[in-house]
């Protein structure tokens, strides 16, 4: 599998959104998403691991339909497994998960994770009931995978090895800001 340019796939990601709702998780991926395009319909976590899933469920449950997106590195899915289980038995038809692995903690220094060695997250998630559950193996797969689990019955889970190349952007660090604008672009505020 070979290893692929984060935010070249964050940008392919973006040029295929129009008012799907967005959650991406600490670190890398809120950086990325925030570099690959701002849109007011993105919700950005700061501060706590693991909650862009489950944050992207509740909204995906909310606004059945509306698709929306959760996006969350390997060591954040890994510290709040048990979400995969509850979106494995709920199966929200709109939701696709995004799993960017790159086999570390990067931004807190790079320490390894168990995808390094041992943890196969398509794996975890296909055991957990989310059996459309891929790897992206290279670029063409990755849009491959992302058209469908977009136009398809979900939930979907797509994971991609890759790189640690460094953020180009990070979003303001304006948690109330960055709430009230997510709930008023969908329609909720
Ligand atoms: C509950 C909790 N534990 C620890 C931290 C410190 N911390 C912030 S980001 C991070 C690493 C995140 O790793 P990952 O989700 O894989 O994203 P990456 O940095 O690799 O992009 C850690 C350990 C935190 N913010 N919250």
């Amino acid at each position: 599998m070979s290893e692929l340019h984060r935010i070249d796939l964050m940008r392919r990601l973006v040029a295929r959104l129009s008012d799907e709702a967005v959650v991406a998780g600490i670190g890398n991926t809120n950086f990325d998403l925030f570099a690959a395009g701002h849109r007011p319909q993105n919700f950005y976590m700061l501060g706590s691991m693991g909650l862009a899933f489950p944050i992207a469920l509740g909204v995906a449950l909310a606004q059945p339909k509306r698709r929306v997106i959760g996006i969350e590195g390997d060591g954040s899915l890994l510290m709040n497994l048990g979400c995969l289980a509850t979106i494995g038995m709920i199966a929200p038809a709109n939701l696709t998960l995004l799993v960017m692995d790159n086999a570390s903690y990067q931004i807190t220094g790079v320490q390894p994770t168990a995808t390094a060695r041992s943890s196969d997250l398509v794996e975890i998630a296909r055991g957990a009931g989310i059996r459309r559950s891929d790897w992206a193996r290279d670029e063409d797969g990755f849009e491959r995978l992302l058209a469908a689990a977009l136009a398809e019955t979900g939930p979907a889970l797509i994971a991609a090895r890759i790189d640690r190349s460094a953020a180009v952007a990070e979003p303001e660090r304006d948690p109330p800001q960055i709430r009230d604008r997510f709930m008023r672009a969908i329609g909720s505020k």
